[in-house]
């Protein structure tokens, strides 16, 4: 079976693990979100598709969910005694070695497909990892600072003000320009199966379905299209979802995020048990909805959940 997930950084790379346990034998094609991604010290950092890459390949920090294990600052620690910032984005010494690789390739011409094809060769995730685009594209954040209308990095946003102000608007800057990566279009034209796991709805999900050609394939692949809610008990199990929905106008509830996909878009939802009775609302939307434990405690309780998942793709089938 060839399946299609289209992922994030943590919600992403965790449900995949279940995925690649629930479906040992299935060819699985991720498309990452690099909307996240930053250039800093002159090195181009790719948070989401690095959390898939460090979490499937076994390097990944734990607890944190994001970065390496074991990790050091020391390299930190040096810029910040020359004076030389951002201080508040926590790049790790060991994680400075895959941006290193990563600028040194693209700078040699090699498009962050194929720069990520070859961190993968040491990772070796079980997936194909491909980025969603091999263009440039920056999620930018409209805040209010001072009193004024200003938009901030996505990651300056979350990291550095901690989602602590409103977010007016989400810019998925350069997205429109964007073409999808190579393998990205041919991926889902020839998927089975197509899952949006628990990731960001807007910044994660959104961003790569922003690039055009991306939602035109999955809508005319004609295969089941199945969602999981990151919303659960109407709030996201942890992150700023709930801060970046209200800047699109949706609210943060697992029925609402179904329809702001929308049935043109998603054949089947989960939602968690909590959220049972959002299902009657999912399923008056035009999409067919279960109510399941949505959890990711461990790796079997994410293996049961991505069961769920591929069984709701074959009833909708
Ligand atoms: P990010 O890029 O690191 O923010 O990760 P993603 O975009 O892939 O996923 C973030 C989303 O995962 C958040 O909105 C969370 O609510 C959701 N999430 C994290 N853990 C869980 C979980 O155990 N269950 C569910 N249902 N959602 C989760
Ligand atoms: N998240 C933080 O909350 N603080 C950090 O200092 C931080 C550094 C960082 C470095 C590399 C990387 O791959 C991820 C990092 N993240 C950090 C996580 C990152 O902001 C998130 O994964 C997202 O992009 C949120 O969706
Ligand atoms: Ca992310």
């Amino acid at each position: 079976m060839r399946i299609v997930v289209l992922a994030g950084g943590i919600g992403g790379a965790r449900f995949l693990r279940g995925l690649l346990k629930a479906a040992p034998d299935a060819e699985i094609t991720v498309v990452g979100n690099t909307g996240d991604d930053i250039h800093l010290f002159g090195l181009k950092v790719c948070p989401d598709l690095d959390t898939v890459m460090y979490t499937l390949g076994g390097g990944i920090n734990e607890e944190q969910g994001w970065g390496r294990a074991d990790e050091t600052f020391h390299v930190k620690a040096e810029l910040a005694a020359y004076g030389v910032g951002p201080g508040w984005f926590g790049l790790g010494d060991r994680d400075f070695a895959t941006h290193i690789v990563r600028t040194q390739m693209l700078a040699a011409g090699y498009p962050l497909s194929a720069v990520t094809e070859a961190l993968c060769d040491r990772w070796k995730p079980g997936v194909r990892l491909l980025p969603m685009s091999d263009d440039r594209v920056e999620t930018h954040v409209a805040v209010d600072v001072d009193g004024e209308r200003k938009a901030v990095h996505f990651q300056e946003y979350w990291v550095r003000l901690r989602a602590s102000v409103d977010a007016h608007a989400i810019v998925p800057v350069g997205a429109e320009q964007a073409k999808p990566a190579p393998g990205v279009l041919e991926a889902i034209a020839e998927a089975d199966v197509v899952l949006f796991p628990p990731s960001n709805p807007v910044v994660s999900i959104g961003t790569i379905l922003a690039v055009p050609g991306i939602r035109e394939a999955i809508a005319d692949a004609g295969v089941p299209v199945v969602g999981l809610s990151p919303i659960v008990g109407g709030a996201p199990v942890r992150g700023m979802a709930d801060k970046v929905l209200a800047a699109v106008g949706v609210e943060a509830t697992a029925a609402a995020v179904a329809a702001h996909y929308g049935s043109g878009l998603l054949d089947g939802w989960l939602v968690d048990t909590v959220d049972a009775a959002a299902a009657a609302e999912v399923e008056g939307a035009g999409i067919r909805c279960r109510a399941v434990p949505l959890m990711m405690t461990d790796l079997d309780a994410t293996a049961a959940m991505a069961r769920e998942a591929l069984a709701l793709a074959e009833e909708v089938r």
